[in-house]
Order: C-alpha cells, then sequence, then structure tokens
C-alpha cells in the first residue's frame, strides 16, 4: 500500500502528493516546517515542536489554518494511517499559491502538509565510531537578517554548509556565527565535554533552538552533570574530550573528529554514552 501524504485535509498516495508550481513555499521558501519524532507509534513531545511551528509562522506573518489540537490529531492519524511506530513526520506550512512577485497578500491558500515517514540521517556504524565533521566557511544565518530560530523552507544557509562538509568528504559541517563563534552544525545542535562539564552553546550564539537539545540539556543535569549553555570557539572544540551532535532526526550522534584533530581518544566518550543511553531510555519507554 502506498504511503498517504496531507494536504489540507485530504489525503494523496506518495506519487500523486503535489503542491503547484505558482506556491510561495517553492517560489520563494515561503513557508515554515518541523520534524517530529513518533516512538512506538507516539510522538514524542508534540507541544515543543507545534509551539515552534506557530512561532516561526508569527515571525513570517502566516496565519497557519487549522489550530494546534487540530493537528495534533491528524498528526497522530497519519502515523496510524501508515502503520509507522518509530518514525518521522515532516509538517509544513506553505504561504499558497500566489502570483509571480513577492507579495504575501495574493496568496489565498496556505498548504498544511504533513508527511509521517521513516527516517534515517546517518549510517547505524557512525553511531559506534562517532562522525568526523568540518568547520566550514558558510556563516550561520546573521540573527538580526533572518533569525535561525525560524525554522523556514528556505534553508539555503545550512544547504551551502552541508555541501561544504560533503566535498571535504565529512557527512555533517559545523557552522560559525558572524562573531566567529561556534554555532551549531546543518541539521544538528553541538554539544561538547570537558573535565566533566558538558558545554553547548546558548541561543545568542544564533541557533535554533533544538528540543532534543532541550531534552538533552535535562537529561545531563538530571544526570548530575554541571550543564552550561556558553558561547565556545573552534579552539574549545578542538582541546574537548568529547564532542556529540543532536537533532530530531540524528537523535544523539557521537563526533570523534574535527577538522582533522581528534577528539579525546578518537573514540565516542563515556559521557556521550550515558547520554545516548538516557536518550534511548527516555524516548523508548
Ligand atoms: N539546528 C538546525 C539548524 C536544525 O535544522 C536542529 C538544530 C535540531 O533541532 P531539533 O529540534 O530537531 O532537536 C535542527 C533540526 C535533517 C534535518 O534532515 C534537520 C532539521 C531540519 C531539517 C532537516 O537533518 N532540523
Amino acid at each position: 500500500m502506498a504511503l498517504k501524504v496531507y494536504i489540507n485535509g485530504t489525503l494523496y498516495d506518495k506519487d500523486d502528493a503535489k503542491i503547484s508550481v505558482y506556491d510561495h513555499g517553492l517560489l520563494y521558501g515561503d513557508g515554515v516546517f518541523e520534524g517530529i519524532r513518533s516512538y512506538g507509534g507516539k510522538v514524542f513531545r508534540l507541544q515543543e515542536p507545534l509551539d515552534r511551528l506557530w512561532d516561526s509562522a508569527k515571525a513570517l506573518w502566516l496565519e497557519i489554518p487549522t489550530s494546534k489540537p487540530q493537528m495534533a490529531r491528524n498528526i497522530q492519524r497519519m502515523l496510524e494511517t501508515n502503520g509507522i511506530e518509530d518514525g518521522y513526520v515532516r509538517v509544513l506550512v506553505t504561504r499558497g499559491c500566489g502570483t509571480l512577485g513577492l507579495d504575501p497578500n495574493r496568496c489565498t491558500d496556505p498548504q498544511v502538509i504533513i508527511i509521517a515517514d521513516t527516517v534515517s540521517l546517518y549510517p547505524k556504524e557512525l553511531y559506534e565510531k562517532g562522525l568526523a565533521i568540518i568547520t566550514v566557511s558558510t556563516v550561520r544565518s546573521h540573527p538580526a537578517a533572518l533569525s535561525p530560530r525560524i525554522k523556514s523552507l528556505n534553508y539555503l544557509n545550512n544547504i551551502l554548509a552541508k555541501i561544504e562538509g560533503l566535498q571535504a568528504g565529512c557527512i555533517e559541517a559545523l557552522m560559525l556565527n558572524h562573531k566567529g563563534e561556534v554555532a551549531e552544525c546543518t541539521g544538528d545542535n553541538i554539544f561538547l565535554v570537558r573535565r566533566g562539564r558538558i558545554l553547548t552553546p546558548p541561543n545568542e550564539a544564533g541557533i535554533l533552538e533544538g528540543i532534543t537539545r532541550d531534552a538533552v540539556m535535562t537529561l545531563a543535569r538530571e544526570a548530575g552533570y554541571d550543564m552550561r549553555e556558553t558561547p565556545l570557539t573552534k579552539h574549545d572544540v578542538y582541546i574537548a574530550d568529547e564532542c556529540f551532535l543532536t537533532g530530531t532526526a540524528a537523535e544523539v550522534v557521537p563526533v570523534v573528529k574535527v577538522d582533522s584533530r581528534t577528539i579525546g581518544d578518537g573514540t565516542p566518550g563515556p559521557v556521550t554514552g550515558e547520554l545516548m543511553q538516557r536518550f534511548h531510555e527516555l524516548t523508548r519507554s
């Protein structure tokens, strides 16, 4: 049976789920999205991504033509319809069809799209061996230009960084902000471990406030770690004992090499391992 995709209340077979070429989501990247995880058929922390979706839309003057409870019901319904247990739900709201011109007021019908599918971001072995990443020259969007807190359909900043990383043979890329501080990776937040302390850049570094980041910070504190949000430099990364990334799709993934510098002893460290385990328990119990 073909996977079903939700568009504005109607379910389409995956191959027939299509959006107009006049949709400003395509013409201008004018729209917002969220990624939501399900474990055992149940959505993990639904409220936070829904709040973030509505916040992102608000920043774009985009009115989502449904309510949060209705969206929640439709997300759950799409998981059930497609028989997805451990999956990934992509929710998009586009500005809708308009004319060939930027003016969003000429768009009349925002499109609400829900795709419930499975995801595997990095090969399984990288969770055991760790990733090698590289710092790229693409600077994270200046918060005064386009807030990195908005999860918009325009992901070019991150895509350029991703391409730079891939061209250097790295599956993930580290982005600095306009001040030269560590910001985040292209689709994941970054954490360091140094002398028993866990460190991650603060929101002011110009990052997406990751929901996984938030969950991992709480887990770290519950486990008794000194967990700090603090500005970080590349040097801090190079001299860290451990490094790991967090994201809805990636969950918690160790990093063992940055810019050809070996992190710690070159294998995923014990603190990373403990947090991976705790995150697994949180999501699967
Ligand atoms: N930073 C950025 C720039 C992101 O896009 C995260 C951090 C992690 O946030 P969450 O809330 O997921 O813990 C994201 C996540 C992908 C992909 O394919 C990831 C994201 C968006 C689109 C695609 O890896 N966002």
